[in-house]
């Protein structure tokens, strides 16, 4: 009888010991955040990428590790948004371009020409045109943080100067996965081809298209100079960035924690921001010293662009809804007029 009651406490006392053992290897093991994303390390994303591990890291109290992988090792964007709903990958971020699949009204940041400077974009986006959008994505298994800056997109490639709309007669030229840019590139004559970030060198290296659009950035840090002669300044439309949270994930996370990534997602925003500003600033003399022939869009032909593309426009109306549409010209005029 002693034996066995012997036993049982003895039993009794590993169970507990190795309860509180089992407690204390989860509270000591850090949450894993595999945050994905499509350019190399050594771009404006990828050293944002680490200001953001840098921010959770510390907040956390090495509670939460950000383990950042570029180069679209996860995938293409398209690729990872769909581990993120499916919870197979916590974060990311990308283009609001390829996201349109999912969230229709993600189409707004596609409008060409919508913003004439990045201040008017930081507003409309940190306002409540920008949350609305970015609240869309719940239904749909992702939380979007913050907007990042990609940037106003400019046109490279290897067959001409484009100095007049006409030029681009011909043109293949790859596009984001993404029907406005899509249509938009047709209607003004070139052959649009879309095709995921991670192929474009390639194909641009093999010629299987001649050219393709990105902001300055990412001409730049994606070494697109060694397969493009002509740079042409268009900023025919400002792209955002958009960091996302697997919903599925997130739903786990006490709120500390969710305070803890949306605080660093808006740390890494304003340093991103500011650092892809001062990049591209000096981006067209780094270009040029690269080897490539820039010329400037003269403004009667972005003016000859934008009438083209009527149609386009009133097509962004139609799915991103005519509320939101109208909204956002309000909010427009409003930051505008704020300036005078
Ligand atoms: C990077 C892309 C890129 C975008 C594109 O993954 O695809 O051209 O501009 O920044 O999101």
């Amino acid at each position: 009888m002693k034996l066995v009651r012997r036993t049982v406490v003895a039993l009794a006392a590993a169970a507990a010991l190795s309860a509180s053992f089992g407690a204390l290897s989860q509270d000591i093991k850090p949450r894993l955040i595999r945050f994905g994303y499509g350019l190399n390390e050594a771009s404006n994303q990828g050293r944002a990428a680490k200001v953001f591990a840098e921010a959770v890291e510390k907040a956390s109290g090495g509670k939460m590790k950000v383990r950042a992988i570029g180069a679209a090792a996860l995938g293409p964007d398209v690729q990872m948004q769909q581990a993120l709903i499916g919870g197979a990958q916590e974060m990311m971020v990308g283009s609001t371009a390829t996201l349109v699949g999912i969230t229709k009204e993600m189409a707004l940041w596609d409008t060409p020409f919508l913003f004439s400077n990045a201040k008017e974009a930081d507003q409309l986006l940190d306002g409540p045109v920008g949350d609305k959008i970015r609240e869309k994505l719940q239904e749909k298994g992702l939380v979007g943080l913050v907007y990042w800056e990609n940037g106003f997109r400019n046109l490279t490639n290897s067959k001409r100067p484009v100095n007049r709309v006409e030029d681009l007669e011909g043109i293949k030229l790859r596009v984001m996965q993404n029907n406005v840019f899509l249509t938009s590139f047709n209607t003004l004559g070139a052959n649009a081809v879309p095709m995921a970030f991670s192929e474009l060198f390639g194909a641009l290296e093999t010629k299987t298209v001649d050219g393709q659009e990105n902001p300055f950035n990412t001409i730049l840090s994606s070494k697109f100079y060694e397969v493009q002669k002509y740079m042409t300044v268009t900023n025919h439309v400002y792209s955002p960035w958009i960091v996302l949270v697997s919903k599925k994930w997130w739903d786990q996370l006490s709120k500390d924690e969710q305070k803890i990534l949306t605080d660093a997602a808006k740390t890494s925003r304003d340093f991103e921001r500011k650092d892809t500003r001062e990049e591209a600033a000096k981006a067209v003399a780094d270009l040029k010293a690269k080897g490539m022939q820039v010329n400037e869009l003269p403004a009667a032909e972005a003016d000859r662009m934008r009438n083209k593309l009527t149609r386009v426009y009133a097509s962004i109306g139609a799915s991103v809804g005519m509320d939101l549409w109208i909204d956002t010209q309000n909010q427009l005029m409003k930051i505008r007029s704020a300036k005078k």
